[in-house]
């Protein structure tokens, strides 16, 4: 999909983006990814393929998106900002489902003309990119999704529909009979509003092409995410962490056949001792907030402290390919039930209780026998800051060490940051 020569300017002037300001948003994202990914030593050779979407994330993969709605397919393009909603119904109505990452800090002072100083940043991000007109996915997207999951981001949709059309959707916060009907209505609302919005009907047949797209790119996450429990781990936390970034953003069959090829080069590395760190390199588990594009921060430091992560239980981890949505149904009332119950299952901290999330955290760390634990909430979410507590008493009580970190998108706190790590890593 890349094409060097190709003048993206008309495309970008033409979605109504800033294209100065933009360029500096690119120049930075590329410093940042040069420093991150391609100072890695011995990546799987297969791990090419991220470097070409990381390349084309603004600009050959946008032209993909304008050109395929020009032609009709997809007739439209549908924005979201958490896993909640179902790519399937996107899918089976003849729309492309793209995630709005905000993993960067953008116009900032901006922003806090419609959200308060202390919000967390992957919302002031959203609000900034919004404002600057400096990201082609929210200008290319026709509607955006959004969803009352935690209160910062339910209240800034508020402001946020004031600068596009914006869709909310209603998740429970609670787990129980009652509320996985009002849910399972829920997505059923979502299908017509998708429907309405591409004027094509969800049938059986385009529901379940859209359940069977998703789950094979699942399935070879799955499989990925399998073979990083050996030791020496094959393929960095670094590359695994752009790989499901990717998945919100890459066509999805290009996407699984690339994951399939990283899988099948890392089983062979396994096969061969051929590690991307030193044998013996710490093993970390990672959990808490997501890391939307381009937030590598914390990976970063954690990779260059010389230990590597072999295992993110979040919403671009683990939480993203581990249920599958069940490939039974026959009617579309059927896949939307199936569709609504695999995404209830979602352990978000807007959930409480949310024991589910400390039992992941602590499987996952067993199957990647994970040295340490470091668990990390943006600043200013109380959500995952609270559930720290619980989960280091999890982590305590299965005798795993543990550690706690609040940050932000910033490189003021780099030093300190690199410091704590370090020290936990030598502790390990
Ligand atoms: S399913 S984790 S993507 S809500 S970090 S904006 S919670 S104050 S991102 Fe999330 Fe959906 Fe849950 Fe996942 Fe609020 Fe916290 Fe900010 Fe957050």
């Amino acid at each position: 999909m890349a094409d060097e020569k190709y003048d993206y300017v008309p495309m970008w002037e033409g979605l109504g983006m800033d294209v100065k300001a933009h360029d500096g948003l690119l120049a930075a994202v590329g410093q940042m990814y040069g420093d991150a990914f391609l100072t890695q030593k011995n990546r799987p050779a297969s791990t090419a393929y991220l470097d070409g979407v990381a390349n084309n994330l603004h600009s050959g993969r946008i032209r993909e998106l304008v050109d395929g709605r020009n032609a009709g397919d997809p007739k439209k393009v549908i924005g979201t900002f958490c896993l909640y909603v179902p790519e399937e119904v996107i899918t089976a109505a003849g729309a492309v489902e793209v995630g709005l990452c905000a993993g960067a800090d953008w116009q900032p002072d901006e922003a806090e003309r419609y959200v308060p100083r202390n919000t967390c940043p992957l919302i002031k991000g959203f609000m900034g990119f919004k404002l600057g007109r400096v990201c082609p996915y929210i200008e290319s997207a026709d509607l955006v999704v959004g969803e009352n999951t935690c209160d910062g981001k339910k209240k800034a949709y508020e402001q946020f529909g004031k600068l596009k059309p914006t869709y909310v959707m209603d998740v429970p916060h609670v787990r129980t009979d009652e509320t996985r009907q009002v849910w399972r209505n829920e997505v059923r609302r979502l299908a017509r509003r998708i429907e309405q919005e591409t004027g094509q009907q969800i049938t059986a047949e385009s529901l379940h092409a859209g359940i069977k797209l998703a789950n094979d790119k699942r399935r070879a996450l799955q499989r990925l995410y399998r073979v990083r429990s050996a030791c020496p781990a094959p393929i960095s936390g670094l590359d695994s962490l752009l790989t499901v970034q990717a998945a919100f953003m890459d066509d999805s069959a290009r996407l699984t056949m690339a994951i399939n090829a990283m899988a099948e080069e890392c089983e062979q590395r396994v096969r061969d001792g051929v590690g991307v760190a030193p044998k013996g390199a710490k093993r970390i588990l990672y959990t808490g907030t997501p890391m939307a594009v381009p937030n590598w921060k914390l990976f970063n430091i954690i990779e260059k402290s010389g230990a590597v992560v072999v295992g993110e239980e979040c919403c671009t981890g683990s939480r993203y390919y581990k249920d599958l949505v069940s490939e039974e149904g026959t009617t579309v009332d059927q896949m939307l039930d199936d569709i609504a119950d695999r995404y209830l299952n979602i352990q978000c901290a807007i959930f409480s209780p949310n024991k589910g999330r400390e039992e992941d955290v602590i499987r996952m760390a067993r199957e990647q026998h994970a040295d340490g634990i470091i668990d990390c909430s943006l600043q200013f979410c109380t959500l995952y800051d609270m559930e720290s507590f619980g989960m280091q008493e999890a982590a305590r009580e299965a005798g795993i060490p543990f550690m706690h970190v609040s940050t932000d998108y910033g490189s003021d706190d780099d030093g300190q940051l690199k410091t704590r790590i370090q020290a936990f890593v030598e502790m390990l």
